[in-house]
């Protein structure tokens, strides 16, 4: 094996799918803790009250608020979320687990809504604060570095509600404040940061949820990711500022497409789709400016956007230390009608005949892996990490209380394989945390079944459950 000393192994989790704890200690609602559980078939709901005081679901991830509506928790439905692993009063235990794993990295993100309730205020909530301290100093007992995002899917309630959340330029301002908390307060705790969570999801979830053709939607997810590109490279500059060993990341959802067909307006498309979904944004963050593409990308959804001069300057002073991403599946692109579609918790293309694929419709390889590794630092030349991987899978607890998992052995194996070829090519990859090291709420459908982890946590989509850990 070709893993440099040093390599950072690990784990990585998200906030709001693991600390649970949603109203403890001052900490203010984020848009996950309106949206319901789901399932492959069922899509999760977002839920509110009208004008008139009626409770509403709506299955839409691009739902905004009607006219003097607001989000609510309503009786009839669950929240996953709300409670997650309960991560807020377990952390001590889990990370003993991590521990004995032999974990050297643990991936963690920060709720906004823990230090800034509604993201305006002036000052951040103390017992938040205190929170991180306490599991950064829990982690250094044992010499685990914390890897931590800073934006991770979890805009505070009250900033969507009445700023429009990332469709106001404001929440840079917002975003900067609560950036530079976290690299003040955890200055010589944490040294690896992320700023935001799969950035391209913005524009790529359009596509992947076949919203084709809607303009104004695209209109919407360019600005805001304009604006996150921004608030980005300011925390970037600011983390710099604030302690020199700093090193901030990018993070993307890697998706490694493949044209469907030799075709070449199959090859053409599929050149281009990397374009829009996955180079746009890492372009914009390791290189600090626009892509000469952008406008054609921009054109193809009469797109106009807001950038001021500064914020150019800022991209440009703002330009990350690694390249960081997500890797699950591959998926095919295809300018020719679609006769075997795959079917998941979101469309993810034609079937490709040559993988196997996931009870959520997510295709197995790890040879896409290697691909996409050898395919960005190509083009990027500085230091990667894979900062989520895993199978989402049905894990049964036995009779006598055992766990097995053999399917994600096999899924690690070949995965750690891969990424050892492409370090064997010249790949400068210096870590890798597996995503869900212990179970915990599903991004996509809020399912509990949908487990990733090392350690099983008795928690039901139900809302039933001890919460107590296994290995
Ligand atoms: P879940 C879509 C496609 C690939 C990764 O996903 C994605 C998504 C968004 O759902 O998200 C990342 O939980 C994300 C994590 C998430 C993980 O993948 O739907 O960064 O928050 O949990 C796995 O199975």
């Amino acid at each position: 094996m070709s893993f440099p000393k040093g390599f950072l192994w690990g784990g990585a989790t998200a906030a709001n799918q693991c600390e649970g704890a949603w109203n403890v200690d001052g900490r203010g609602p984020a848009k996950t803790d309106v949206t319901t559980g789901g399932s492959v078939k069922e899509p999760r709901k977002i839920t509110y009250v009208d004008k008139d005081g009626n409770g509403h679901a709506v299955a839409d991830r691009n739902f905004e608020l009607p006219e003097g509506a607001h989000y609510a928790v309503l009786d009839d439905y669950l929240y996953p979320n709300h409670d997650g692993i309960d991560f807020y009063h377990h952390y001590k235990e889990d990370i003993a687990l991590f521990a004995e794993m032999g974990f050297k990295v643990f991936r963690m993100s920060i709720s906004w809504s823990r230090l800034y309730p509604n993201g305006d205020e002036e000052t951040p909530n103390p017992k938040g604060l205190e929170f991180y301290r306490n599991v950064f100093l829990e982690l250094k007992k044992y010499n685990i570095e914390p890897l931590v995002t800073i934006w991770h899917f979890d805009t505070p309630l009250y900033l969507e509600e009445h700023y429009g959340g990332w469709n106001n330029r404001q929440l840079i301002t917002f975003y900067e404040r609560f950036a530079k908390t976290c690299f003040n307060e955890y200055k010589g705790l944490v040294k690896y940061w992320l700023t935001f969570n799969e950035i391209n999801n913005t524009v790529m979830m359009l596509d992947l949820f076949g919203n084709k053709g809607d303009d104004t939607q695209y209109q919407k997810a360019y600005q805001q990711l304009h604006y996150q590109f921004v608030a980005s490279a300011r925390a970037v500059k600011i983390g710099h500022e604030i302690d020199p060993e700093n090193k901030i990341g990018c993070m993307i959802c890697g998706i490694t497409f493949y044209p469907a067909t030799c075709d070449p307006a199959d090859i053409l498309l599929n050149r281009h789709n990397w374009e829009k979904n996955i180079f746009y944004c890492g372009d914009v963050q390791c290189f600090g400016k626009y892509p000469t593409y952008a406008k054609r990308l921009w054109k193809e959804h009469h797109v106009e956007l807001d950038i001021t001069k500064q914020d150019l300057q800022d991209l440009k002073e703002g330009v990350v230390d690694m390249y960081t991403f997500s890797y699950y599946m591959s998926s095919l692109v295809t300018t020719h009608q679609v006769k075997d579609q795959v079917s998941g918790n979101f469309t993810a293309g034609a079937r490709n005949e040559y993988l196997k694929y996931s009870d959520w419709g997510w295709a197995f390889d790890p040879t896409g892996l290697q691909y996409y590794l050898e395919m960005v630092y190509d083009r990027y030349e500085i230091p990667m990490m894979v900062v989520e991987n895993g199978l989402g899978a049905f894990d049964e607890v036995e009779e006598d209380g055992s766990i097995h998992d053999p399917y994600r052995l096999d899924y690690y194996r070949e995965h750690i394989q891969a990424m050892d070829k492409a370090i064997c090519n010249g790949v400068d990859l210096i870590g890798y945390t597996t995503w869900g090291c212990i179970d915990l709420v599903s991004a996509g459908t809020g399912e509990m079944r949908k487990r990733y982890g090392f350690i099983y946590v008795d928690k039901h989509d139900d809302g039933t459950g001890t919460m107590e850990r296994k290995k």
